[in-house]
């Protein structure tokens, strides 16, 4: 049994990419954890810029992992979803046969500079205004998510129905959580109508456990190609995200 105090923690908010893959890897795992809310970027009490939270993750981003029995804390969504693969023997999604498991860290390495750049300049310009975010940056990024979702297209998905092969993979999860919030049934501030290995791919990783759990800050906020949302629509939208995967959670303890 999973007692409250030995699930493991998770500092976040459900719009975070980054935090999305982590919650997404824990509820189609089924693994009980605690959410606690920390606001990118805010120097505030609950902000992972705060002295409190850079203690815990002195790069100031989230997701972190805590492990309450162990002490443990560990940053970077990618090396978290790696960590928690190995310690439940996840072997499914993280393959332990060398070649099968590079495949994966592959793809988690290539995501930073390339599908993580729709974060930084497709939809963070949209929803961050404080940011002033130059117009060169966004075409940049935007150039940057074309191509490697080029490379997606013509590669990696033209060979396997997965990112890494024939079974569905962390690098699955690190993807779809940038690309797939740009689809028009969430921001909408991309065409995949060149791609349809994306597409076919996509379609395939919306009928995966937990992904409405997970997406429903997006569903919320919906289209922002037009206008972009205020702070209180983001601000409810991650409060209702927060509910239902409390719901989510409470189903499956036991
Ligand atoms: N490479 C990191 C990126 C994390 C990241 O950039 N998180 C953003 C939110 S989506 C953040 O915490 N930004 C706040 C800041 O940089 O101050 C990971 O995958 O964990």
């Amino acid at each position: 049994m999973n007692h409250p105090s030995q699930r493991v923690i998770l500092y976040g908010v459900p719009f975070s990419q980054p935090v999305r893959a982590v919650m997404w890897l824990l509820l189609y795992k089924r693994l009980p954890f605690d959410m606690v809310l920390v606001n990118p970027g805010s120097k505030g009490d609950s902000g992972s810029r705060n002295p409190t939270y850079l203690a815990k993750n002195p790069g100031g981003t989230i997701p972190t992992l805590e492990e309450p029995d162990t002490g443990f804390v560990l940053g970077e969504a990618h090396a978290i979803l790696c960590y928690l693969s190995n310690k439940h023997g996840w072997d499914d999604v993280y393959p332990t046969q060398p070649q099968l498991r590079a495949k994966v860290d592959w793809y988690l390495h290539f995501h930073h500079r390339n599908l993580r750049e729709a974060s930084v300049g497709l939809v963070a310009p949209r929803i961050r205004k404080d940011l002033d975010i130059p117009q060169s940056t966004q075409q940049a990024a935007r150039a940057t998510v074309t191509n490697a979702l080029q490379a997606l297209d013509t590669g990696w998905l033209a060979q396997s129905r997965y990112l890494a092969g024939a079974q569905l993979t962390l690098a699955d999860f690190a993807a779809y959580v940038e690309i797939g919030q740009l689809q028009s049934r969430f921001t909408n501030l991309f065409d995949f109508e060149p791609f349809p290995n994306v597409r076919r791919w996509l379609d395939e990783m919306q009928r995966i456990d937990g992904h409405d759990d997970i997406h429903v800050v997006l569903e919320d906020l919906g289209d922002i190609s037009v206008a972009p949302p205020d702070m209180e629509t983001i601000k409810n939208a991650n409060k209702r995200a927060l509910g239902v995967l409390k719901q989510r959670l409470a189903d499956l303890s036991p």
